[in-house]
């Protein structure tokens, strides 16, 4: 799939580390530790409606986190996936009595729009599932013969894989077995499904269903993938065994993270598959979290034809921690927009104070799991400082204009 046009990214007097970042498996704050090439894998959209600001908020957490790697002199591999087969989306189009393939490619086109307007670096790989599947389909079938797998005896031709096969499931999301079953009960699983070995066991491949699209499998026969292995086939086939970032809103801690995980794991031996499983907060809109299921939806297009700054949008998401599950309302969007203007207009003041050091102060708040109300504090004091006349740093307002670009997305 074609991937979305980037900006040009300002690069930063100095040298900066590599960020130090929240994991979901260790439950605590670990540095990331890239050899040579940082690798991310980002699970994106099931494209069936348009970018909200939850998937922005998701998007531009990564964003941070690309760009902070690059400060710090490091090459990313970043690859991002797109959901271009799955029950929403066929679910969607019947509702609608549209084709399935034309409401994907549309509402992809649009998430790329919203990408490029938020100034999100593109990932190297934007990949469909569907476009996948031969790889997903030869890894269930590597799953089979390991014994790591089975088909149901129900005539469906519907793989799961044995969660017994992997001896450290839990470990990424750290919930007690019950929760998981109502995880998975709420998330696209099946616990209750007759004839599974395990009720957490999940769906690797859906045997074909009478107006259904189907995909050869091969030995598996006709058929579409399950969610979680399109995931782990993606990211094995472009990144490697394991990978330093595997990120999403925290909706996919389980059972999504943990079973591509797990099937990685049982695939390749090698673990943990993620140094880092990385998890952003839900964005919500009166109270519940936002999501195309419930309609309760701000989406990115619809603020962009209403003439909002994109930049705005971006630092209204930045003003609260990734980490934190929070609300999206008409006043984060005021500050945002207020914030900008004053930043722009204190980038064009004549000087102000160090802006070496406001570097690397926001360097060193960002570095610190992502830390931005920090760093929006600390670039709101400097361009109070500058805007009255405080400060003789006359290289500091173009510097100051770089760092927010470079290690924030946000253009003044
Ligand atoms: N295609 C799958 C991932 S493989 C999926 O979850 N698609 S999605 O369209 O539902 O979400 C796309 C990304 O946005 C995921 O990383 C998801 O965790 C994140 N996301 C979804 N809703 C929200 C929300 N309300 N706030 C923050 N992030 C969200
Ligand atoms: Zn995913």
């Amino acid at each position: 799939m074609d991937t979305w046009t980037g900006h040009e990214v300002p690069t930063l007097p100095g040298d900066a580390v590599a960020p130090h970042l929240f994991d979901s498996a260790r439950r605590a704050v670990a540095a990331t530790a890239p050899e040579g090439v940082a690798t991310m894998y980002v699970c994106g959209i099931t494209p069936y409606d348009a970018t909200h600001l939850g998937h922005a908020a998701t998007m531009i957490t990564f964003d941070l986190i690309n760009r902070l790697w690059r400060d710090a002199g490091l090459e990313v591999n970043y690859v991002q996936n797109v959901t271009d087969i799955d029950d929403p989306l066929l679910e969607r189009a019947a509702r609608d009595g549209e084709d399935w393939v034309v409401l994907a490619m549309r509402e992809t086109a649009l998430f790329r729009e919203d990408m490029e307007a938020l100034r999100i670096i593109p990932p190297q790989h934007y990949v469909g599932a569907v476009e996948s599947i031969p790889a997903i389909a030869g890894h269930v079938r590597e799953l089979l013969a390991a014994g790591a797998a089975y088909t149901l005896d129900d005539g469906t031709g519907d793989v799961y894989f044995a969660i017994s096969a992997a001896p450290r499931f839990g470990y990424e999301s750290n919930l007690p077995r019950e929760e998981m079953t109502v995880l998975s009960a709420e998330r696209g699983g099946d616990p209750d499904r007759a004839g599974k070995r395990d009720p957490l066991d999940p769906l690797l491949w859906r045997g074909t269903r009478d107006g259904e699209p189907a995909w050869d499998g091969g030995d598996l026969g006709p058929g579409r993938p399950g969610w979680h292995i399109e995931c782990t086939a993606i990211a094995l086939g472009l990144l490697g065994n394991t990978i330093d970032v595997q990120g999403g809103g925290n909706d996919l801690i389980y059972p999504h993270h943990e079973c591509s995980a797990a099937h990685a794991e049982v695939l390749t031996g090698a673990q943990p598959f993620a140094a880092h499983y990385v998890h952003a907060g839900m964005i919500g809109l009166d109270g519940e979290k936002m999501s195309k299921s419930k309609g309760n939806l701000v989406f990115v297009s619809r603020l962009r034809a209403d003439g909002v700054d994109p930049m705005a949008v971006r630092l209204g998401l930045l003003s609260g921690h990734y980490r934190a599950d929070r609300e999206w309302t008409d006043d984060v969007l005021k500050v945002g927009e207020e914030r900008l203007a004053r930043w722009r207009a204190a980038a064009a003041a004549p000087a102000g104070p160090s802006g070496e050091g406001l570097l690397a102060a926001v360097r060193e708040s960002l570095a610190n799991d992502l830390d931005t109300p920090a760093v929006l504090a600390v670039v709101d004091a400097w361009c109070e400082a500058a805007l009255t006349a405080t400060g003789d740093d006359e290289s500091a307002p173009a510097l100051m204009s770089r760092t927010v670009d470079a290690l924030l997305g946000v253009k003044l």
